[in-house]
């Protein structure tokens, strides 16, 4: 931030993701495609980059081959200006153990912050979708002069055991923090609704680093960031939270502010491509006040020929339809339709071949999947539950290289 305190991002990027598996089957969960050209990583690193926050470490570990080489190809930054965003991969600095958890390996990585010497380390998860402006947080953060500033949102407080929930005062003091609660605490205003924790922190550095070694002191601990660090500032009354509906996004819309997903299962990795290809989608990713950001491969444009067509779809770059026809669905850089073939509100990956005649409803296709001529996909559900992957909510999953059984 151009002459604001010094600022120092951690993503935190080393989840496994399990929900979303077999997306996650070798890749980490920031890592998984989104949007046919970005990764789950390109949402928060555009966040902190637009905000002119530009040294940032992202910190790995679970498979992180794929999240490791799109971090160093896309997000080089210009080292003459004093800017990097660099992927740490768990080094085992402090002996022969990986992160126990998201508060260990930012104690295993203090070195950067050392290194660094920021007033202000933010550390933001890297699993999420939405735009938000950083700097706005680190304001009132500043001026508050709290030790740690949580961002929050309301949830339906059904959604809310899946998350930090945080009770706050009028003076956005947090009294209580609840992290993962069996029975969530609704809203005084609102009961059906509680107020979760985005896993986005803003801290002043001194704080942090008298959080972590406290933290990593206690045995009992299971060193997380919402389950050990938050309930520790709270308790000394050090804890503060931003209410992400304040925060105000150029070129964002009343339908897309306070747009925020956790496309943690694969149904909600499912409905939020679904909103991206509807006719008037919440969430805008062609917002260009605000870019995502991302280096998409090398591709000639998409080609439609011998009667091939798209309708309420994103279509990438280097896909040929060679007479197919797709409705409703993203289709990612380098996809392949034969004649007669049919794809409909379904996500295809890159490099996805479709042969003649075959039929693709309501599925997730990995990368580079084959579906051969006049196989069925997402017809037959029982059939399909035998065969492949189905999700709770009825959607057929092929993961990465899978061939079709016609
Ligand atoms: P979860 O998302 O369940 O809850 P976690 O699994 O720790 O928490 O993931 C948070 C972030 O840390 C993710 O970006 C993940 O990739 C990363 N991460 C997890 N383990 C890591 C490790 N060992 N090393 C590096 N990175 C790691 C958290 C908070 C809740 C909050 C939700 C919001 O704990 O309070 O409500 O995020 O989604």
């Amino acid at each position: 931030m151009r002459g604001g305190p010094r600022v120092l991002g951690i993503v935190l990027a080393g989840g496994e993701g399990k929900r979303l598996s077999p997306l996650t089957q070798d890749r980490a969960k920031p890592a998984v495609p989104f949007g046919g050209n970005y990764r789950l990583v390109d949402f928060v690193l555009s966040n902190l980059v637009n905000a002119d926050i530009r040294r940032i470490a992202v910190l790995t570990q679970y498979k992180s081959h794929s999240l490791d080489r799109h971090i160093t190809t896309t997000w080089r930054m210009s080292s003459l200006l004093g800017s990097y965003v660099t992927p740490v991969p768990a080094q085992q600095r402090l002996g022969p153990r990986w992160f126990t958890g998201s508060a260990d390996a930012i104690y295993q990585s203090l070195n950067l912050i050392y290194d660094d010497r920021p007033d202000i380390v933010v550390v933001f998860g890297a699993d999420n979708v939405y735009r938000m402006d950083p700097a706005q947080m680190i304001e009132q953060h500043v001026a508050s002069g709290a030790g740690v500033t949580i961002a929050a949102l309301r949830v339906p407080r059904a959604d809310a055991t899946e998350f930090g929930v945080i009770d706050a005062g009028e003076d956005k003091k947090i009294r209580a923090f609840l992290e993962k609660p069996a029975d969530p605490p609704g809203l005084p205003d609102s009961p059906d609704e509680s107020f979760v924790s985005m896993g986005n922190y803003c801290f002043s550095t001194d704080a942090l680093l008298e959080a972590l070694r406290a933290d990593a002191e206690d045995e009992d601990s299971v060193h997380d960031m919402g389950g050990s660090i938050m309930p520790m500032l709270v308790s000394t009354g050090d804890a503060y939270v931003y209410d992400f509906s304040t925060n105000v996004i150029p070129g964002s819309t009343e339908r897309d502010h306070g747009y925020w997903r956790d496309v943690g299962t694969i149904d909600s990795y499912y409905d939020a491509h679904m909103d991206l290809v509807s006719v008037t989608p919440v969430f805008n990713m062609y917002n260009d006040k605000w870019p995502i950001y991302t280096l998409p491969p090398q591709f000639p444009p998409a080609k439609f020929v011998l009667g091939g067509r798209a309708e309420e779809s994103m279509v990438s770059a280097g896909v040929i339809l060679g007479g197919g026809s797709v409705l409703g669905s993203v289709l990612s850089p380098g996809v392949r339709m034969d004649r007669s073939s049919r794809v409909e509100d379904s996500v295809l990956m890159d490099g996805v071949q479709i042969g003649e005649g075959a039929v693709v409803r309501r599925a997730i296709l990995d990368k580079n999947v084959v579906v051969p001529p006049w196989a069925r996909i997402g017809v037959d559900e029982a059939a399909d539950r035998e065969r492949y992957h189905v999700s709770a909510g009825g959607i057929t999953v092929l993961g990465k290289g899978a061939r079709a059984i016609v």
